[in-house]
C-alpha cells in the first residue's frame, strides 16, 4: 500500500511528483525501496512503502471499534399471511337523526264525565232598596247634565248680548209656565225687555232665526190687566204692545209674545212655542 503525503500548489509541482513516483518504481507499483523525500521549491515530500519496508516496528495495539455502519436497503416485499381471528364487537354508534312528521292521528273516544264540582259559598243579603235609590238619583242626576249638555251646546249655536245680560232662544216648544221653569233652573228667566234697547234686540235676534213668535216674560196673572215682568216688577216707562193690544177680550190672554216685528201681544198661557231666555252677566 502506498500512501503519499502530498503538498500541491501548480502545474510544476506534478512534474516533480511523476518524476517522485518514477524514482521510487514503476508506475502503480512501488518496489521496496523504502522511503522517498522530494524537496521541491519550499514544500517538503515525502513517499512512503510500508508494505516492502524491511525494517519495521512492532505491531500496534489494536484500534478501537469503528463507528457503525449506515442503514441498509430496504428488503423486498415478504408473501401475504394468514387471514386474522373475529374481532370483538365495537362500540354502538350515535344515534341517528330525525324522521319527518307523521300524519295525524284518528280522533280518540270521549273520555268519561269528571267529578262535580264543591258547592259555592251561601250568598249575601243584598241592600238593593239602597242601591236602587241611589241608582234613581244618578239616572236623574245624568238626565239633567244631557239637558244641560244640550241647553249649553244650543248656547253657543247663538247667544245675544248686551253689556248686562245674555239672551238666548230655547228652540223647544213649551207653554208659558214651563217656559218659566226652564229658564230659572238655568240660572235665568224669561227675558224681559224693559227698554227700547233691549227689545230692538230681541226682536233682530228673533226675526233674524227665522221665527215668528217667542215668549217674553210679560203676564198680568196676578191681576187682569195690571202687566208685570217676571220679576214682579210693573211695565213703567216702556212697552211695545201691537197696535189693538193687549186685548182679551174673554180673559184668557194672560201671557205675553213678542212677534217677529218686535210688537207684543197678550195671549194664551197653555199655548206652546219657542221662548227667549236672559242671564245676568256675573260682574266682574
Ligand atoms: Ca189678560
Ligand atoms: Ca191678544
Amino acid at each position: 500500500m502506498i500512501i503519499a503525503l502530498v503538498w500541491v500548489t501548480d502545474h510544476s509541482f506534478h512534474k516533480e511528483l511523476a518524476l517522485l513516483l518514477y524514482r521510487g518504481g514503476s508506475s502503480g507499483h512501488i518496489p521496496r525501496l523504502q522511503r522517498y523525500s522530494k524537496k521541491v521549491n519550499s514544500h517538503s515530500f515525502l513517499l512512503l512503502n510500508r508494505e516492502h519496508e524491511n525494517d519495521h516496528g512492532d505491531d500496534g495495539e489494536k484500534g478501537d471499534p469503528g463507528e457503525e455502519g449506515k442503514l441498509g436497503k430496504v428488503g423486498r416485499m415478504g408473501p401475504k399471511g394468514v387471514k386474522g381471528e373475529l374481532g370483538d364487537v365495537g362500540d354502538q354508534g350515535n344515534i341517528g337523526k330525525t324522521g319527518p312528521i307523521g300524519k295525524k292521528g284518528d280522533k280518540g273516544e270521549k273520555g268519561l264525565p269528571g267529578i262535580p264540582g264543591g258547592k259555592g259559598k251561601a250568598g249575601t243579603v243584598c241592600d238593593c232598596g239602597r242601591y236602587r235609590k241611589v241608582v234613581g238619583q244618578l239616572d236623574i242626576s245624568v238626565a239633567r247634565l244631557k239637558t244641560s249638555m244640550k241647553f249649553v251646546k244650543n248656547v253657543i249655536a247663538g247667544i245675544r248680548e248686551t253689556e248686562e245680560k245674555f239672551y238666548y232662544i230655547v228652540q223647544e216648544e213649551k207653554n208659558y209656565r214651563e217656559s218659566l221653569t226652564h229658564c230659572r233652573i238655568r240660572g235665568g228667566m224669561l227675558a224681559m225687555p224693559k227698554d227700547e234697547a233691549a227689545n230692538t234686540l230681541l226682536a233682530d235676534y228673533v226675526s233674524k232665526s227665522g221665527f215668528f213668535r217667542v215668549f217674553i216674560g210679560v203676564n198680568d196673572l196676578e191681576r187682569e190687566g195690571q202687566y208685570v215682568f217676571t220679576d214682579n216688577t210693573p211695565l213703567q216707562n216702556y212697552s211695545n204692545w201691537k197696535e189693538g193690544e193687549p186685548s182679551d177680550p174673554y180673559g184668557h190672554e194672560d201671557c205675553v209674545e213678542m212677534l217677529s216685528s218686535g210688537r207684543w201681544n197678550d195671549t194664551e198661557c197653555h199655548l206652546t212655542m219657542y221662548f227667549v231666555c236672559e242671564f245676568i252677566k256675573k260682574k266682574k
